[in-house]
């Protein structure tokens, strides 16, 4: 079984030359951002093949649009919580050394969210207001400064970023940060997302209702002999039906390059993509002698298999999730509740 020892985690942290944090959805929960899966999970109500594929862009650039800007509204409210600024902490050098921790340690950060907090837990401790800089009084400012730039460049968001657009011509494939909400004035009466992306009432659902009106439907006195009458009445009368989707939006009022005026798509990393960064990550994954897993499902690959690969190579593993995960008995370290919570309490 993994072991729940905080001093002991605290030794395997002061001895690690390579560490490499992977990061999921749950690091961002405390600031308010949905998980997908799970019982209040985005994926319990929205379809992520409908919205998250190539497949669904080709069908309805608009749909993928009115998600992404749902995204971005629910993004622009969030600011990083206590687990982010933990990490962001560890990955200076600085801080590492006061907190007896190796400082010569090489620190990367990847992620799969697509929210940006990361770095900007990293950018907060840039600004003098945040008090911060006095702490490290043997670290000038200007070499904080570059440990925290350093930091940045080694935040790896595999998944891209929410603020990411992409034109989506061939010949340009221009990419900027566009960090409008709403994206554009088609999008700015923030149409009800769930319209078209809800998934199917499962079969129990349906068939309950189905029969609660059935039982309503009047009883003939030969409904024994007419056994027909006491059918379910057909699903469109139960008004389960998946709201009407919106109507799609036209292609010339939908996001456009700055460069050249075609469509451009979000920048994040749909189904059936390679993720971003993958040479970088896979060499720092191969190298790393500890793994910290902080509110991953780690059910989407490439990321499912980080922590094996780095179990295999002799590396440490310690798991952060408010539950238990696929594969985290095979882990060193099991840190079960909320990482806002335990990831500061653990590191100290
Ligand atoms: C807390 C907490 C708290 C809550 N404290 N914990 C069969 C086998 C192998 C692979 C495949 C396969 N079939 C298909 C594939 C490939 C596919 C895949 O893995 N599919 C699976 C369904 C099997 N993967 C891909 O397609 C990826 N690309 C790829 O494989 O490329 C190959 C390739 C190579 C070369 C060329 C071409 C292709 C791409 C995956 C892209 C994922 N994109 C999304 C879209 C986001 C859009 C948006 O945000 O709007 O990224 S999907 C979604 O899932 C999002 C996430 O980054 C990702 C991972 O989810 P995550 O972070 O783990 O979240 P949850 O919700 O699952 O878990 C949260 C956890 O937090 C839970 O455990 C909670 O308990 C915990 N928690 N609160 C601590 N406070
Ligand atoms: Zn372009």
């Amino acid at each position: 079984m993994p072991s729940t020892d905080v001093e002991e985690f605290r030794r395997v942290v002061a001895s690690a030359k390579h560490i490499v944090v992977l990061a999921g959805a749950g690091l961002s929960a405390a600031s308010g951002i949905p998980t997908f899966r799970g019982p209040s999970g985005l994926w319990k109500t929205n379809d992520a093949l409908r919205l998250v594929t190539p497949a669904a862009w080709r069908e309805d650039p608009s749909r993928i649009w009115r998600w992404a800007n749902y995204r971005r509204e629910m993004i622009s409210k969030a600011s990083p919580n206590a687990a982010h600024r933990a990490l962001a902490l560890l990955s200076l050098p600085s801080v590492r050394s006061r907190l007896g921790y190796a400082a010569d340690a090489d620190f990367t950060l990847v992620t799969q969210n697509i929210d940006e907090l990361s770095t900007r837990a990293l950018d907060a401790l840039l600004y003098p207001q945040s008090g911060f800089q006095l702490l490290l009084t043997e670290t000038s400012p200007e070499e904080i400064s570059a440990e925290i730039n350093e930091a940045k460049a080694r935040v790896l968001e595999m998944h891209g970023r929410v603020w990411d657009v992409v034109c989506t011509r061939f010949e340009c494939q221009h990419k900027e940060r566009n960090y409008d909400v709403p994206v554009c004035a088609a999008l700015a009466e923030s149409a009800d997302i769930s319209a078209g992306n809800a998934l199917p009432r499962d079969e129990t659902t349906t068939n309950a209702a189905a029969e609660v009106i059935a039982d309503s439907v009047p009883q003939s006195p030969l409904a024994a002999l007419h056994s027909s009458i006491r059918a379910p009445p057909p699903l469109r009368r139960t008004g389960l039906r998946p709201p009407t989707p919106p109507p799609p939006i036209p292609l010339e009022e939908l996001p456009r390059c700055n460069r050249c005026g075609s469509l451009v798509r979000p920048g994040e990393v749909w189904f059936g993509e390679a993720a971003m960064d993958m040479d970088e990550i896979f060499a720092r994954v191969n190298d790393a002698d500890l793994c910290i897993v902080v509110g991953t499902s780690a059910t989407i690959h490439p990321a499912a298999k980080f922590a094996a690969t780095v179990k295999e190579r002799g590396g440490k593993v310690a798991v952060f999730n408010l539950e238990r995960t696929k594969g985290d008995d095979a882990s060193d370290f099991l840190f079960l509740g909320p990482c806002e919570k335990l990831l500061p309490e653990a590191l100290g």
